[in-house]
């Protein structure tokens, strides 16, 4: 795929995830790199840079989006020759996808240590690496059972129970209105993340902070499982994460309402630290608090402030 035909997919959801939208932004602007048939160094710049802009504006409230980018384009600008870059892009993206992928599998090893044998556990939307977790405590044979949201309006639910029943993981889907009623037998709840901002608040699928609410208050933990990569550098510096809004129609079609109706359709929401037990990284499980310091490690203060 071209790198617009990519940023198209990722805006029109087809390909959709945090995680996997990063390895495709990163797989496209390698892609970009080599396609690139010119002589010139400033030439090749310019077209990363464009290409990076236009990635990153296909979904704009997933920092793992730029994340992957900004890895992939890592130290371009001291390279002076197209061969070089070319080389430096395809193994800066290549390198990124592994370690994505890599990450995944950790999470799922470290947080099934979280999950003890014959648990409920919910989780919202359709996270890889909430998924990761699940599988890996199913597999290790804790006999877990789950229970998934639907997510609406796009319904990822329905990938999450499809998966999990493939894996012959026993599954129960609700609609987000029913998170509270079904707190109650719930034991742990593990969910994925789009972004995590230096304060440790965690932004993901509209609704997450309601199962937040729901888990606080009948005591049950609030897990979230995340690679580093998904920790905010832009946050350190006081910026706040976009939350996308989608088209109204993805809520209701226009014939079937009065005009004068407003629809609204944020599809990301924030939770803030005090709702969330921990975070389970590739790095190691830690408390939303110490996300300044994930990112600091991760990513340099040079990097931050540049
Ligand atoms: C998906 C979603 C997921 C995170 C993490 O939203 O909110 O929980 O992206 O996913 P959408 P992963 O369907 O709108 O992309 O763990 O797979 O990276």
């Amino acid at each position: 795929m071209e790198l617009e035909q990519v940023a198209n997919a990722i805006k029109s959801m087809e390909i959709r995830g945090a995680g996997r939208i990063a390895r495709s932004a990163a797989e496209a602007i390698k892609q970009q790199a080599l396609s690139y048939s010119g002589n010139e160094v400033e030439e090749l710049i310019e077209r990363l840079q464009e290409g990076e802009r236009i990635l990153i504006a296909s979904r704009p409230t997933a920092v793992s989006l730029e994340n992957a980018v900004r890895a992939s384009l890592k130290g371009i600008q001291e390279v002076n020759d197209v061969r070089e870059m070319k080389d430096l892009v395809a193994s800066n993206a290549d390198a990124f996808i592994r370690r994505s992928s890599n990450a995944v599998q950790i999470i799922g090893e470290i947080g099934a240590r979280r999950i003890r044998a014959g648990q409920k556990v919910m989780t919202h939307c359709n996270s890889s690496a909430a998924l990761s977790v699940i599988k890996t405590a199913h597999f290790q044979g804790k006999k877990i059972e789950v229970v998934a949201t639907e997510s609406r309006p796009w319904r990822q639910g329905l990938l999450t129970v499809r998966d999990l029943a493939a894996a012959n993981v026993p599954v129960t889907l609700i609609v987000d209105s029913a998170v509270r009623w079904a707190m109650k037998d719930v034991d742990v709840v593990v969910a994925g993340a789009d972004t995590i901002c230096s304060n440790g608040a965690v932004i993901n699928k509209i609704g997450t902070s309601q199962l937040a609410l729901a888990a606080h208050e009948a005591n049950v933990p609030f897990v979230i499982c995340a690679e580093t990569y998904k920790f905010s550098p832009r946050t350190v510096y006081g910026e706040l994460v976009e939350i996308e809004e989608r088209d109204p129609s993805e809520i209701a079609r226009a014939e079937e309402l009065p005009s004068s109706v407003k629809i609204r359709n944020p599809v990301f929401d924030a939770t803030p630290p005090e709702y969330i037990d921990s975070i389970v990284t590739e790095v190691g499980v830690i408390s939303p608090y110490a996300a300044y310091e994930v990112i600091v490690k991760e990513f340099g203060l040079e990097h931050i402030f540049e």
